[in-house]
């Protein structure tokens, strides 16, 4: 049987990490962690991230990093890699705080074509305050403040992140949107997003569908179910915009 192997970017002194199991925010920043290996970067980076659940990672990697409040890391990320261009900015953020309270910060930073690189985990709901909706939460799905099911009648749909921002940047930005069940290929959306802030292209974003089983309350088979099945239904997965040319690994 295959170890499990932690990547060497990683901060080991704060693991085990306080993600709930099950949840895919590990996954996440697994793969971007094992990334940055591959790509000897570590040295160079700087990791940005929200409040939210996403805040757990402060202290997640063996680099520089800065936490903010809802969406204020893109702004903050900004402010680093403006003064200092030579660094490498990851930006790291939940779909509440990315698409919701931070939205302004999202889009204007992808008008003016900033080369960061932005990381938003999409898990249909607002984690770490206990579950409320969020601008990604499904037609029909039952949260804390949309008991009966999220109406659209009422609430709007959902929101479409890397196809709203594929529409603001020009054609030197890398969107993709992954998910935590095809760790490969988010591996690659990953790697790609980083290597087009470090060839000075542009803004770079990739959305990553992920699983929060303590919020939705499902139990393992239904949460990928649900991952599976329902959000990789509504949310398509795949690369939007690319300067590299979609079949590059
Ligand atoms: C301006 C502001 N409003 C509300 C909050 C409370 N708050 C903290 S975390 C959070 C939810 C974050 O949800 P999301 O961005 O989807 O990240 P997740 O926890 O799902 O990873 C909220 C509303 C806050 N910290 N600041
Ligand atoms: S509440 Fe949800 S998003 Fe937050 S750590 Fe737990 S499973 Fe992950």
């Amino acid at each position: 049987m295959a170890t499990p192997t932690v990547p060497k970017s990683w901060y080991l002194p704060t693991k085990p990490h306080k993600f709930c199991p099950g949840c895919g925010h590990g996954i996440v920043l697994k793969a971007l962690g094992e990334v940055i290996d591959e790509m000897g970067i570590q040295d160079q980076t700087i990791f940005g991230c929200d409040i939210g659940c996403s805040l757990l990672s402060w202290n997640f990697f063996a680099c520089d990093s800065t936490q903010t409040h809802h969406g204020r890391t893109t702004p903050v990320m900004t402010g680093i890699k403006r003064a200092r261009p030579e660094l490498l900015c990851i930006g790291y953020m939940g779909d509440g705080g990315g698409y919701s309270i931070g939205s302004q910060h999202l889009l204007n930073a992808a008008v003016r074509n900033e080369k960061l690189t932005l990381v938003l985990v999409n898990n249909t709901n607002y984690g770490m305050t206990g579950g409320q909706m969020a601008p990604t939460t499904l037609p029909g799905q039952k949260t804390e403040t949309s008991p009966f099911g999220r109406n659209p009648e009422q609430t709007g749909y959902p929101t479409m992140g890397p196809e709203f921002i594929a529409q603001l940047t020009p054609d030197s930005a890398y969107v993709a949107r992954g998910t935590v069940s095809k760790y490969k290929q988010l591996k690659k959306y990953l790697r790609s997003a980083l290597r087009n802030q470090m060839e000075g292209n542009g803004f770079s974003f990739v959305e990553v569908l992920s699983t929060c089983p303590t919020n939705w309350r499902t139990n393992a088979s239904q949460t990928w179910n649900f991952l599976e099945d329902e959000m990789e239904k509504y949310f398509p997965v795949g690369e939007l915009k690319t300067p590299f040319g979609k079949g590059e690994k």
